[in-house]
């Protein structure tokens, strides 16, 4: 499939549905959901209805985008005769929802990631790992498309695929930065999109509480073995505390990722009582094998897993791991 043809093809899937679901990954975020916002509000546009089949989450983070939109929930009984999923490919991260896509008539693919296992069968499937994200993805087949909307039409879907650029870019700092992301985002702004707001809405959207949180948990940063593993963390009590649900907001390893002369970071996060959450970010060594020890999973440079128990134990039992993998160096 070309990206040409790709919005063509899909409308006129659209064209022959009744039911239109669309849906993206579990723990989704601001690409997957906000692609999934440009791509109804652009249905709309045209006169098609459609509804966003989320997982449950909350979805109060992305108030600045003012428009409309029909999203529900996840149950057994929804049943729609076509559905597209943005920013997935595989069964696996679909959670609950693998039924939803199971039993449609049809099935659309629209993703940015490479194929690893359980693949989603679909009758449609563009798959492009060279777009930063799935919000690109769908600019880039619905361009030609665009001028036949109001401007007012226009800068909103352009808004939408600026966020999820600067969500899987993180605010354009990440490897996938290239000239082709730029680029897009002068498109965007042609369109009028306003990026100093989006940026402080979308990427420094943190409440009070939520940035007492992070610094409480800067706040327990050691450092051992050489000063080479960055340690950190955020007790259960300091959730309750700070009224927060550190689920629903950005990570505080994205604020020590730059520290100097770190061969790796564990941030363990306590989101019940004695269940601890880990997540590891390195440069060198292979964090993915030492996550995937415990039951967990992700990639070379960025994985987590959870295990529970004391922090002192768990802190022990990591700081191991990682001494043997810096010395495998
Ligand atoms: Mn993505």
């Amino acid at each position: 499939m070309n990206i040409e043809h790709l919005a063509d093809t899909l409308l006129q899937l659209v064209e022959q549905a009744s039911q239109i679901a669309i849906s993206t990954h579990r723990e989704s975020d601001g690409d997957g959901m906000v692609a999934a916002f440009a791509l109804q509000y652009y249905l709309k546009c045209i006169g098609r209805k459609s509804t966003i089949i989320s997982d449950g989450e909350d979805l109060g983070r992305y108030f600045f985008l003012k428009e409309d939109r029909e999203v529900i929930p996840y149950s057994p009984d929804c049943s729609f005769d076509l559905v597209i999923v943005v920013d997935c490919n595989s069964y696996d991260r679909l959670g609950a929802r693998v039924d939803l896509v199971r039993n449609a008539k049809q099935v659309v693919v629209i993703d940015h990631h490479v194929i690893e296992h359980n693949p989603i069968q679909a009758q449609l499937s563009f798959i492009d790992s060279t777009y930063a994200s799935v919000g690109a993805v769908l600019y880039a087949a619905f361009a030609q498309k665009l001028p036949a909307l109001s401007s007012a039409q226009q800068r909103y879907f352009a808004e939408c695929v600026y966020v999820t650029l600067l969500n899987d870019t993180n605010g354009f700092v990440n490897a996938n930065t290239d000239e082709k992301v730029f680029e897009l985002a002068a498109s965007l702004v042609r369109h009028g999109t306003q990026v100093n707001h989006l940026y402080m809405d979308f990427m420094q959207n943190h409440t009070a509480g939520e940035m007492k949180y992070i610094g409480a948990t800067l706040a327990t940063i050691e450092l051992v073995e050489d000063q080479q593993i960055l340690l950190m963390h955020s007790a259960y009590a300091l959730k309750q505390q700070c009224e927060v649900d550190p689920e629903t907001f950005k990570q505080a390893t994205r604020y020590v990722q730059g520290v100097k002369g770190l061969k790796a970071i564990v941030y363990f996060r306590e989101d019940q009582p004695g269940e601890w959450k880990l997540s590891f970010r390195s440069l060198e060594i292979d964090v993915q094998k030492i996550a995937s020890k415990y039951g967990g999973g992700g990639h070379r440079q960025a994985s987590g897993c959870q295990i529970s128990g004391s922090l002192t134990e768990i802190k022990k039992m990591l700081t191991e791991d990682l001494k043997k993998a810096i010395a495998g160096l």
